[in-house]
């Protein structure tokens, strides 16, 4: 499998997850705050432009978040990276659904890529008035998004429960966004994201990221 990644994007998560399983994968480091995920090149493998991406041995392309990390946890199942228990499932995934759409993409995606968000009418564009309220917004939408999960991760040590299962990475990946933002992290988020950096297959890839 190839995996494509690029520093300080959401892909850690999912780097995370073929470092718990001890998959092989060939790692490939893209420049995408530079903007290599948006050519034509890449595009040619993923059309949508964005990491994470995976590409299996028989060429196929797997893109979005909770996809790759269900079919990674799905074909390893030996890893017990999906709770057996169907609430516990659904509270995981409510997690990384909540960490991926909300948080991360309506969130921090104000802040990472305010131009996206800003409205485009003439008025905003020659003052530039959009981009502050943009950013505005995605704070707001930071600080309740963190109050919801901080309360939901209350008396559980990963987000289905006990163990550490796909979901994990999601909040990890977003969650940790906040701290290198000056957004300081509420006590059970940072508990967990305390565990997580504990956990040796997150220190390997926090080491191939360059960050240790
Ligand atoms: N919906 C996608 C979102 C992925 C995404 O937004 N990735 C960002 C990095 S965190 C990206 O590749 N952006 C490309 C760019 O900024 O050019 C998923 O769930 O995987």
């Amino acid at each position: 499998m190839k995996f494509y990644w690029g520093p300080h994007t959401c892909a850690i998560g999912i780097h995370i997850l073929l470092e718990e399983i001890g998959t092989p994968y060939e790692s490939v480091k893209m420049d995408v705050a530079g903007g290599e995920a948006e050519q034509e090149l890449f595009k040619a493998i993923n059309p949508k432009g964005k990491v994470p991406t995976l590409v299996r041995d028989d060429g196929t392309v797997m893109t979005e978040y909770g996809a790759i990390a269900t079919w990674l946890a799905r074909t390893n199942p030996d890893k017990g990276l999906i709770p057996a228990d169907p609430e516990a499932e659904r509270r995981g995934i409510e997690v990384m659904d909540y960490a991926v759409g909300t948080l991360h993409l309506q969130g921090f995606g104000r802040l990472f890529k305010t131009e996206n968000y800003e409205p485009q009418d003439a008025l905003h564009q020659t003052l530039k008035l959009g981009q502050a309220s943009v950013k505005e917004q995605g704070r707001s939408i930071i600080d309740a998004a963190l109050i919801i999960l901080d309360q939901q991760m209350a008396g559980r040590a990963y987000v289905a429960g006990d163990a550490f299962t796909i979901g994990d990475t999601a909040l990890f990946y977003a969650t940790r966004w906040a701290p290198q933002q000056g957004i300081p992290l509420p006590p059970n988020l940072a508990g967990h994201y305390e565990r997580m950096t504990a956990r040796p297959a997150v220190a390997r890839v926090r080491a191939i990221w360059g960050e240790a």
